[in-house]
Formats: C-alpha cells, structure tokens, sequence
C-alpha cells in the first residue's frame, strides 16, 4: 500500500476527551430532570454537539419543548463546562504512541491530518503539542457529520490524494462506517466487536507504527 496520508480522529484516538463529555452532558441532563448513564454516553461517541444534544432530549421525551434559541442555550452551557475541563489538557494527556506515531509520519512526508467532530480540535492539537505535526484540522461545521464519508474525504481533498492514499484511524463505530465509506482503509482502537467493519483492529494506539503502515 502506498500511503500519503493518515487522518485520526480526536476523541479516543488521539486523547481521550469522552469522560469529559460525559461529564458535562450529565450535569446539564441532571438539571434536565434527564437519567443519562454512561452507557448512554457510548451513543454520542464521534456524533456532533447538537445532536448529542438531540439524542439527551429524545430520551427525556423533551425535544419539543425546545425552539433553536433554547437549543443553543444548552450546548452553550455544555460547552462551557466542557472547555474548564480540556482547559487543563496538556501534552500529559496525549494516547499513548501518538507522538512517535506522527513524528514517524512526518519523518516520511507521509501528511497528517485530523478529522473530528468536535469544535474544540484546533484548541486541543495546541494543548497536546502536536501543532507542528499536524498539518490540517478539517472544520466539522462545514460538512455532514459521521457516519457520512465527508469529513475524511474532505482531508483527502486538502491535499490532493485519492481514498486508497489515504489511512483513517477512529475509536467508534460511526466513524469507522465513515472511513469504510470513504473509500479508505480504516484502522479502529478498541472493541472488535463493535469495530468489525475496520480492516485492521488494535487494542491500543500504542501499537501503531510505521512498522504497522509497512505490514499492511
Ligand atoms: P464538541 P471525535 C467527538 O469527537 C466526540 O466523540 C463526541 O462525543 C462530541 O460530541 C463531538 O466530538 C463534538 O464535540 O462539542 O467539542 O464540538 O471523536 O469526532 O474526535
Ligand atoms: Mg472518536
């Protein structure tokens, strides 16, 4: 496989942020009067802001009860409570193999890019120390969300490379959909179970390397 480029996900490649999320989507569903457990939270792995949101106030029965205002309202206050918590981050909460990982890839001009639902990408690339490495952060409002293909086909076109050129690396099952959708060959973290539409699976980022991309 000739490879020019690798593009991760954020959240549960690159760190791991979902805690943080968590976090902050049960304080607001508290308030809510909304139960929202952990397993819950598995469902909003790699989905965008508004509809985490959406998919909190459907299992409370509350979706009607909100106009757009009042939507906004509430992913602000997330939001807020989200950034105090990544506020803290710093290259400590890097996954473990990432930094050699990348500095790999950039050693072979391979390109490196990161394609995330999240808002918040720019902000935690700084945070981690990895804006030298990276050298493009899709913008998640400009395109569909996962599992729709074109977050990752939108880093292929930044730089000019067909699918097959191309490696995503995700940790849930609507971003692996949208690897496989994209044309790409997909590497998941995690659960083989849950993550059998990837070609290649690993328990941990720790075991990606060059040496992986070669034996491919
Ligand atoms: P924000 P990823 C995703 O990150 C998270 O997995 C998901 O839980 C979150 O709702 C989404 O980012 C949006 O995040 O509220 O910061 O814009 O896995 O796609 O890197
Ligand atoms: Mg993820």
């Amino acid at each position: 496989m000739n490879i020019k480029a690798v593009i991760f996900d954020m959240d549960g490649v690159i760190t791991e942020t979902s805690e943080m999320h968590y976090e902050a989507w049960r304080t607001l569903a508290e308030k809510l009067g909304i139960p929202f457990s952990k397993e819950e939270n598995e469902l909003l792995k790699g989905i965008s802001r508004r509809d985490s949101l959406l998919k909190i106030l459907e299992l409370g029965h509350q979706v009607d009860r909100y106009d757009e205002i009042a939507l906004d309202e509430l992913m602000t206050e997330k939001n807020c409570h989200y950034l105090t918590r990544i506020g803290q981050y710093t290259k400590e909460q890097l996954n473990p193999g990432i930094y050699d990982f990348m500095l790999a890839l950039k050693t072979h001009q391979i390109k490196i890019a990161v394609a995330s639902a999240s808002k918040s990408a720019p902000f935690l690339i700084d945070a981690l120390g990895l804006r030298d490495l990276v050298d493009y952060i899709v913008d998640p409002t400009t395109v569909p969300g996962k599992p729709e293909p074109d977050i990752f086909l939108n880093a292929a076109n930044y730089f000019n490379l067909k699918p097959h050129e191309c490696i995503g690396v995700e940790d849930a099952k609507a971003g692996v959909e949208a690897i496989k959708k994209a044309g790409m060959f997909c590497i998941a973290i995690g659960d083989a179970n849950i993550l059998k539409e990837a070609d290649l699976i690993l328990d941990s980022t720790e075991s990606l390397s060059l040496d992986t991309l070669k034996s491919l």
